[in-house]
């Protein structure tokens, strides 16, 4: 009974680091930060893309905005493209230019979507871009 009860502690022990080399391996999380303009002067509005743990070979991934409450070509320049994290690389800048108009009214959102990358995970891949009004 003994025996069996070493075993079952021997195997799962096994298990359990080979869990933990794959978790290590492909543990490379890629998130995506809010971000909020100070107004709507015609600014560059920086988005940051972070990876967890900086690997040995490049990472890539799409990006792409969209409409939230704010409407491209009126609010922002509508943007897209691919980063690549280079070897050593955890943080990647998004640029986002904003559009000034003189409508008074409340904060309007872009949206920014991660999708496609060659390695690891997406933990957070939609960030919110608010941009300040300052017509109100
Ligand atoms: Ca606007
Ligand atoms: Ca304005
Ligand atoms: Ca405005």
């Amino acid at each position: 009974m003994k025996k069996y009860f070493i075993k079952i502690f021997l195997f799962s022990k096994i298990i359990f680091s080979s869990l933990a080399f794959c978790f290590s391996a492909f543990g490379a999380n890629i998130s995506i930060a809010d971000a909020t303009t100070p107004n709507e002067e015609p600014v560059s509005q920086t988005v940051v893309v972070f990876m967890s743990s900086a690997q040995s070979f490049d990472v890539e991934v799409d990006y792409e905005t969209a409409d939230g409450t704010a409407t491209k070509n009126e609010d922002y320049l509508p943007s897209s493209g691919r980063l690549t994290f280079r070897p050593g690389e955890t943080v990647k800048a998004i640029s986002i230019a904003i559009l000034d108009d003189n409508a008074a009214e409340k904060k309007e959102t872009i949206i920014v979507e991660l999708k496609n990358t060659s390695f690891g995970t997406l933990r957070d891949s939609r960030a919110f871009v608010y941009i300040t009004d300052d017509d109100s």
